[in-house]
This record gives C-alpha cells, structure tokens and sequence, in this order.
C-alpha cells in the first residue's frame, strides 16, 4: 500500500455557471443534477429569466452551479435583461459548463457564444445536450467540430431529460474545480427564497398552457403566503400579469378553463416543493407593455 492511497480526497467547491442558447436544456439539466425541481423548464425560448443558484452536494466537493438566461442576440428591456445576467456569468466562477444540443450543427448562435468564452478566459466544459434524440454514430463528428473549435477542458455528452450522463459531468466538473470549503451547509439547495420558486411554478404553467406572445409577456408576483401550520395548509394569493387585455382574455379562458388548469398544476408542483397542502388563489392583471417599463421590470424583480 502507498501513501497515495491513504489520503483522503481533496474537498473542492467553487463555482460553474450554466450557459447556452435558449431550450438546450440549461434548467433541464441543473435539475437533473439537483434531483429536484428549483429552475422552471419549457420547450419555449427565455423560460429562464434570472440568474439561480443550485447548490449540489458531494462527500468530497461542492459545487455552486448558476442556471442562467440564454445567451442571444437581444431586443426590447427585459430581453437586455436576461441576456446581461447571462453574460455576467462567465467572469468571475471557476468553470463555465457550456451546453449545447446533439442535434444541431454548431451556427452563429454557438459561435456568438464561443466568441465571449474565448475573451472571457475563464475554463470551459462542453457537455453536448439531448443525445437521446441522435444516432451515436453522428456524436463522434459533432465532437470533433467542437474540439476543433475551442480548447474545452473536456467534452461530456448528456441526456438532461433521461438523466443520463449526468455523473459523469459532476465528477469532471468536481475535478476541475480548486481545493475549497463548503460555502452553503448541506441541507440546503438553493439561496432563491420559496416565494420565487412559488412564482416561477406558476408562470411555468402559464408557458406551458398558452401560445404566441403570451408566455414572453407574462409575469408572476405573489401578494399573499401565509402558513396555517395548525391546518398543515399554506394560503397563497398570486397575479400573473400580462401585457393586453386581449392577453388576459387568453389566460382566463372560457369560463376561467385555463386560468383553472394553470392553478391545478402549479397547486401540485407547489405542494411537492413545501410538503404541505396549498391554497392557491390566481388574479389576472393588465400591465400594458410592462417589458419595456424600467419601474415594472424593476417591480416584478427583473433588475
Ligand atoms: N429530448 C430531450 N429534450 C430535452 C433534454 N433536456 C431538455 N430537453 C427539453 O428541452 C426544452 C428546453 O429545456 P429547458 O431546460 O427549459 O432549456 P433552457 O432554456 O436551456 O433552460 C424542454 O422542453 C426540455 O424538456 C434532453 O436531454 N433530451
Ligand atoms: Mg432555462
């Protein structure tokens, strides 16, 4: 037996920030590492607003991953927004863990992307996104043209959705992290109060159930979370708000259908998140063109 062998491993933690195109699956995957729902996910571009923190614990390693709007060429206030909170998060963590898709050769999107990583400097992991939807044999080729594109540290292919993968990604990800201490004790996941994550469930459900240009221009805030522990209920009162009338009509639906099936589902992602039963109360309010109000925006949290 040598020495080597008698050394405990070293405890490392520092911080990875997920970055990407819109829908590569950027919040897909942070659950997936996670193993619970914190970032909402949805086959729609921009599900993804701010900036989260997940917080994945290891006996040996933490690692602080920062989920993170898609990286775009942006119009319009809110849009500026998201695409800032992405770019800050390439300076200044110890990784950046670029995702892309399978499916997909690299185009001006990726491009755009590699451009900021190679002025950023920062050492960058390239995990390749969805393989469940490609043939292995086309893998190989893809992960040539990335190799040959930009010096990643290494390339890892995933299925976020599958959860495949995924191990894989957190050990390399943890070995190319500094020596460092635990910064978050090991209880906890996220530092997002339960409020956000609340509104984030609602408005999930508002992308999921409706079309066109209601899911950009909506926006949750919620009014009232009170706890009844003697009932084991939490009583919450939330308003999505939307940008038109007409838009409003849409999220009410034919004597309230949709609005209805928007709080049944988000009632049941809620309750899993805080374990108890919920009193959930939805109010629909117009904010004509809030996306380009400066003191909206700054109202509903995106500043
Ligand atoms: N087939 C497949 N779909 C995925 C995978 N990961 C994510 N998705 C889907 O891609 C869409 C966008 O995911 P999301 O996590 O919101 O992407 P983000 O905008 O990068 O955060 C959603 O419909 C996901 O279910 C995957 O591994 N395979
Ligand atoms: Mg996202």
């Amino acid at each position: 037996m040598n020495d080597l062998d008698q050394t405990p491993t070293e405890f490392r933690s520092g911080f990875v920030s997920i970055i990407g195109r819109p829908n590569v699956g950027k919040s897909t995957l942070l659950n997936a590492i996670l193993g619970q729902k914190i970032a909402i996910t949805s086959p729609k571009p921009q599900t993804t607003r701010n900036r989260i923190l997940g917080i994945h614990h290891l006996p040996d390693g933490q690692i602080l991953f920062l989920d993170t709007p898609g990286i775009h060429k942006s119009r319009g206030r809110l849009n500026k927004f998201m695409v800032d909170q992405a770019l800050a998060a390439c300076s200044g963590v110890d990784l950046v863990l670029l995702l892309v898709e399978a499916g997909r050769t690299p185009g001006e999107g990726e491009e755009f992307i590699l451009e900021l990583l190679r002025q950023g400097g920062v050492p960058v992991v390239l995990a390749i996104n969805k393989v469940d939807l490609v043939h292995q044999l086309e893998l190989l080729p893809l992960i040539e043209t990335y190799a040959g594109k930009f010096p990643f540290r290494e390339i890892v292919p995933v299925s976020a959705r599958r959860g495949e993968g995924i191990d894989d990604l957190v050990g390399t990800l943890r070995r190319l992290l500094p020596p460092g201490p635990r910064h978050y004790p090991e209880d906890m996941v996220t530092d997002l109060p339960e409020r956000f994550i609340v509104a984030e469930m609602i408005r999930e459900q508002v992308l999921r159930l409706t079309r066109e240009e209601i899911p950009y221009g909506a926006a949750v805030t919620i009014e009232t979370f009170s706890e009844k522990p003697e009932r084991g209920l939490v009583v919450i009162q939330a308003v999505i708000h939307v940008e038109r009338e007409t838009h409003k009509r849409i999220v009410v639906g034919k004597g309230g259908s949709v609005v209805r099936s928007i709080g049944q589902a988000a009632r049941a992602d809620i309750e899993r998140l805080l374990g108890c039963r919920v009193f959930l109360e939805l109010f629909i309010r117009v904010d004509r063109d809030w996306t380009e109000s400066a003191r909206l925006l700054r109202e509903f949290g995106y500043d």
